[in-house]
């Protein structure tokens, strides 16, 4: 292993702040804070020490306060020092030019946690979620990404492994001396437990369904008739006046997108132009779009008049009105609903809603929320949502013991289901980082921010 040289960089943003945060990590952290802060005497280590920077002309750059972290105890797992000066961007460059100065090189992006991985302070899916931490825009992006850092997909791997080890033992010793029989094959044997291990696996790996609604958020579109009260309801969900609401048919024309707040993820209403039969050239260009954003939504709301007889729908439109992709708002229950709506379109979830004014903002952004859980396009607040890299390797582990149990079937071949379980095995391992391979390390950890 090359040895460590020492890194630095401004783990806060650039620009002005009350402060700033600078980070150097490796073996010259103890002889620099003896220059630095000018001190016969190392920092003691985990406490917050005001001290004044001097630079190599011994020129006071900033009044800051140092953490010293050492050995084993770090985030790095390395000597390393924590600076908090002021947020002057000049005062962070003054700091970092002195310590490349002075022998330290600008850090990559994610290195520091890339040595902390390296160093195993955290196993793979930690550092990953790292990253995920800061970038999460959502409550629930936050809450599964401090799920994963605090190592939950990690304890499920080792437990994985544990249970995988001990049928490969058996395994093993069967081979070994083979006039030894296999334990019996009941709920408890070999067979038995190579199928519930692969069975968790592959459920884990389909949590990451939710990666993306995560990272991206989802699309809704709201389409229907004209004036059913589409530009009323992305008004009611934004909590804004956002689009234009009139009395006259075909107000909207262009397609509107807002986000809907106050909801654990992160959701875009898209207002669409309403869809009728019409010999306008604009409207129909603005119906167009409807159905392109009606395709590429990932839920529709379909708003409905409540009070007239059941609008006449594009034949393009009602494919797109799955039950399970579709909440059927009856709107203006303000009104006497019109005896034929009970009829239309029977198979769709109704939400009765009065969109006059706000009230039932409230109400219907909560069920938005809940349907949307329950129809499986958002995370539920009790999911652990693994990330696509996690449940590649997950569902190739449960390949690989679904064949180590295919051979431990007749006719048994205990070789050849080994051979299968140390692949499982191997698989585990990629999820939390056992792996050999620094080109995958390096295409993981690019993507980090510098400073972090
Ligand atoms: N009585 C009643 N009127 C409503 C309700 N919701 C909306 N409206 C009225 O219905 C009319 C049309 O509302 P919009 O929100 O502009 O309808 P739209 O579907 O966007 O219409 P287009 O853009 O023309 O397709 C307006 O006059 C609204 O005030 C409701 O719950 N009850
Ligand atoms: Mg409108």
């Amino acid at each position: 292993m090359p040895e460590l040289d020492t890194i630095v960089a401004a783990a806060t943003p650039s620009g002005r702040s009350a402060l700033a945060v600078v980070r150097i990590d490796g073996p010259l952290v103890p002889t620099l804070c003896q220059q630095v802060f000018r001190r016969k005497t190392l920092l003691a280590p985990r406490e917050a020490r005001p001290a004044i920077w001097y630079d190599l002309e011994n020129q006071p750059v900033d009044q800051v306060v140092a953490v010293r972290w050492v050995q084993g105890v770090s985030f790095t797992g390395n000597d390393s020092l924590e600076i908090t000066c002021h947020g002057n961007p000049l005062i962070v460059r003054k700091i970092l030019t002195d310590a490349l100065a002075r022998g330290v090189r600008l850090a990559a992006p994610g290195e520091f946690t890339r040595r902390a991985f390296l160093s195993g302070k955290i196993d793979l899916t930690q550092a990953e979620a790292i990253a995920d931490l800061i970038h999460a825009s959502s409550a629930r992006a936050l809450a599964s990404a401090q799920r994963l850092l605090a190592g939950e997909l990690g304890r499920h791997v080792a437990r994985w492994t544990d249970q995988l080890l001990q049928v490969l033992a058996e395994l093993e010793a069967h081979i070994d001396f083979p006039e030894e029989d296999l334990p019996p094959e009941d709920a408890t044997g070999p067979l038995a437990r190579l199928h519930k291990i692969a069975s968790e696996l592959s459920g884990y790996a389909r949590t990451a369904r939710h990666d993306q609604a995560l990272r991206e958020g989802i699309r809704l579109a709201v389409v229907g008739a004209p004036n059913a009260g589409k530009s009323s309801l992305l008004n009611a969900l934004t909590g804004q006046e956002r689009a234009l609401v009139s009395a006259e048919a075909g107000t909207t024309r262009d397609y509107l997108e807002a986000a809907v707040p106050h909801l654990p993820f992160n959701l875009t209403a898209v207002d669409t132009a309403g869809l009728r039969t019409s010999s306008s050239a604009l409207e129909l260009a603005g119906m167009k779009r409807s159905l392109e954003q009606a395709q590429a939504a990932h839920f529709l709301l379909l708003v409905v008049d409540y009070s007239l007889a059941p609008p006449d729908l594009p034949a393009e439109l009602l494919a797109l009105l799955t039950p399970e992709r579709t909440l059927l708002i009856a709107n203006k229950s303000d009104l006497p609903a019109h005896p034929a709506q009970k009829d239309f379109l029977p198979q769709l979830t109704r939400l009765h809603t009065c969109l006059l004014d706000g009230r039932d903002a409230e109400k219907l952004r909560r069920s938005l929320g809940e349907i949307l859980v329950a129809r499986d396009l958002a995370p539920g607040a009790e999911d652990l949502v693994v990330g696509v890299r996690h449940a590649e390797a997950m569902l190739q582990a449960a390949k690989a013991l679904e064949a180590a149990a295919g051979h431990l079937a007749a006719p048994i071949q205990t070789e050849l289901a080994a051979a299968q379980c140390r692949e499982g095995l191997d698989h585990l391992g990629e999820i939390i980082g056992r792996i050999d391979n620094e080109r995958m390390l390096d295409k993981l950890f690019a993507s980090f921010c510098i400073g972090k």
